[in-house]
């Protein structure tokens, strides 16, 4: 279950609403260090291992560090999903491991109006973000590939069920049929947007909304 939710669940739940939108406040990108050497640029659908300080640009107090707070651990997370706020998604963007940047973000591409824990509501923040790793994520053409078994740049049930029995197998969960059957039927509800009974690239990578 717990990788279903990871693969699938996760952009069911950023459901946007079609047009009539204001155009969107931009994300202000300074780089403040470029290694000389990028073997890789950040994309939609890779996960990246960042470490962070978020600055309120009010006052400047600091409201997040990864080197400072929680484990002091470096964190994970996937670019392009909205598992982080808009103005990440926005800002990190073709980056180059080892590279570092301060991101400018308006409230509306943050934690908006309400505001969230150490965050006062509408509060522009201030980022200073270094990239430490990209991995492929779940929804990247790497993966795409390797679950479309016959190369045809679309995903059959029955690829998808082979995918989740393995899956499964190699989490140490004993495949069953019955269950991966249903995943299946939701996953394809979620996903098969335009209901032609087959996941194309374009349909598992999610690159669609305002992005
Ligand atoms: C900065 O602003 C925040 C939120 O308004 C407030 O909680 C904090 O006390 C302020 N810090 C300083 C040093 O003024
Ligand atoms: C297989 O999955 C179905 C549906 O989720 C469940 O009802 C059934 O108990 C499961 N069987 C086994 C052997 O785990
Ligand atoms: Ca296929
Ligand atoms: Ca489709």
């Amino acid at each position: 279950m717990i990788l279903y939710s990871i693969l699938f669940i996760l952009p069911s739940l950023f459901v946007f609403a079609a047009g009539g939108k204001l155009p969107e406040p931009e994300v202000k990108i300074e780089v403040l260090h470029k290694p000389l050497m990028c073997y890789r640029k950040s994309k939609y659908g890779d996960m990246l291992l960042v470490h962070y300080e978020g600055f309120l640009e009010s006052n400047g107090t600091l409201f997040h560090s990864s080197h400072k707070h929680g484990d002091k651990k470096p964190v994970w997370f996937t670019l392009g999903i909205r598992e982080v706020i808009k103005g990440w998604d926005k800002g990190l963007q073709n980056m180059c491991t080892g590279e570092r940047r301060k991101l400018t973000i308006p409230p509306s591409l943050a934690y908006g109006k309400e505001g969230k824990g150490q965050v006062p509501p509408s509060s522009t923040l201030i980022f200073d973000i270094e990239l430490m790793d990209i991995q492929n994520g779940p929804r990247s053409h790497e993966s795409f590939r390797e679950m479309d078994l016959n190369d045809d740049w679309k995903l059959s049930r029955e690829e998808v069920k082979d995918y989740l029995k393995k899956e499964f197998e190699k989490h140490g969960y004993s495949p069953n049929d019955t269950h991966h059957e249903v995943m299946v039927d939701d996953i394809f509800k979620n996903e098969d947007e335009d209901k032609d009974g087959f996941i194309s690239s374009r349909e598992f990578i999610y690159q669609h909304d305002e992005l």
